[in-house]
């Protein structure tokens, strides 16, 4: 059984999806996200260009092989572009060896370590009222686990806050020229121990909370912030600093216990190898489609166990349905998982173009039966929904300096 063809597929159903489908020569096919978000078609020219060429012919089952082939046997390693792009191809022959052994991918990885797999939801809102009504509907719902991001006043816009937008996709599908938004820490810091009082207040101590930072703080201001948070007993707090200096981590865990997670932007076990060994986090939020598909993340999630490290993989809605099918599998066979981001099933468009098979009950995941990923692609309902250039918006500070992400 060997790869007979490969095609790429950009679809916007509300966001720009990059779907990879490789086809063998019995006609079994499998799917692959390769969604960069905000550069979508770099990924689409690599795949086309450089990717697709040299694996027509070769041995659908060799996963292993393959992956190293597109990974060390090239000159340039790593990189998001390099990275998704052999995720992607990663992702579609799981799906496929899935397939062709009926039996869906977590019983290929070890079977399952659990019953279901934890979400966490996200609450958002223009004041910490707003933002705690979001979670409260959460609760209702049956999550166990909560985001919460809130306006910080005096700021025009907050990252994870949708305002008057209804969805994510509305929020971030169109936009041909990147927006700007600004940052303050002073403004933040105002806020932020508020929301959590708030948030303990009126959802008790049984709920799960989490926070993300988005990297908007220095190490020293990271470490103060999770001092400032110890009593409210969150269960991550996300991207605190940027880590591509490794060692910022040592300055913060130094200073807190509050629990630690990153990871959502590193595409190897490099970008996180000393973070894991040093014990410098407690979650690691990398995503299938972002650090090299189901085969890199089942060796990161190995070697973080060793560390007393848990898989929290990312879940935005840049992210396809096709990646979240393939972290649902990881989830429920790593013995070290900790918990899944989950947004919902995305907008209407969405919902036509991508059928999953798992299913959610109380905020928790029932991973799909289905032979390989559990997931399709409409193809042809696809092509109603064309290729729109659009950008994340750019961070400054207020008095123009651009800031982290
Ligand atoms: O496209 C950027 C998003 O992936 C990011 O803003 C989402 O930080 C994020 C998260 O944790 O979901
Ligand atoms: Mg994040």
């Amino acid at each position: 059984m060997v790869i007979d063809k490969i095609e790429v597929f950009v679809s916007c159903p509300g966001r720009n999806f990059v779907t990879v489908k490789v086809t063998t020569s019995d006609g079994t096919y499998g799917l692959g996200d390769a969604t960069v978000n905000g550069r979508e078609m770099a990924v689409v020219s690599y795949l086309e260009e450089h990717v697709v060429p040299c694996l027509i012919g070769r041995d659908a089952h060799a996963i292993e092989d393959i992956w190293q082939y597109l990974y060390k046997g090239v000159y340039w390693r790593k990189g998001p572009i390099n990275m998704a792009a052999v995720a992607s191809i990663d992702m579609a022959l799981w799906d496929i060896k899935g397939k062709v052994a009926g039996l869906p991918v977590y019983q290929l990885l070890g079977g399952k370590s659990r019953n279901a797999v934890t979400l966490y939801a996200h609450a958002n809102g223009k004041s910490i009222e707003q933002t705690l009504d979001n979670a409260a509907q959460h609760v209702n719902n049956g999550f166990k686990a909560i985001r919460l991001q809130s306006a910080v006043p005096g700021l025009k816009v907050t990252y994870g806050v949708l305002g008057d937008k209804k969805d994510y996709y509305e929020q971030q599908g169109n936009r041909p020229l990147p927006p700007e938004e600004d940052w303050s820490t002073p403004k933040y810091f105002a806020m932020i121990e508020e929301l959590f009082i708030a948030a303990r207040k009126r959802l008790g101590n049984d709920i799960h909370l989490l926070h993300d930072v988005h990297s908007r703080l220095t190490p020293i201001e990271s470490a103060k912030l999770g001092k400032l948070l110890e009593p409210y007993n969150l269960m991550f707090l996300e991207d605190a600093s940027m880590a591509e200096n490794q060692e910022n981590y040592k300055l913060i865990r130094h200073h807190t216990t509050t629990p630690l997670a990153i990871g959502e932007t590193y595409n190897t076990i490099w970008d996180c190898k000393d973070l894991i060994q040093n014990q410098l986090i407690d979650f690691i939020r990398v995503a299938a489609t972002h650090a090299g598909g189901i085969t890199a993340l089942r060796r990161i999630t190995d070697f973080a166990s060793i560390y007393n490290v848990k898989l929290a993989p990312h879940g935005a809605p840049d992210l396809s349905p096709v990646c979240m099918a393939a972290h649902m599998h990881l989830n429920i066979w790593a013995p070290n998982f900790g918990i899944q981001e989950f947004v919902g099933f995305g907008n209407d468009e969405l919902k036509q173009l991508f059928k999953h098979d798992y299913k959610v009950v109380d905020g928790m995941a029932h991973v799909s039966e289905a032979p390989g990923l559990g997931i399709e692609f409409d193809e042809e309902a696809a092509k109603a929904f064309p290729y729109k250039r659009s950008y994340l918006p750019v961070c400054r500070l207020e008095d123009g300096t651009v800031w982290n992400w």
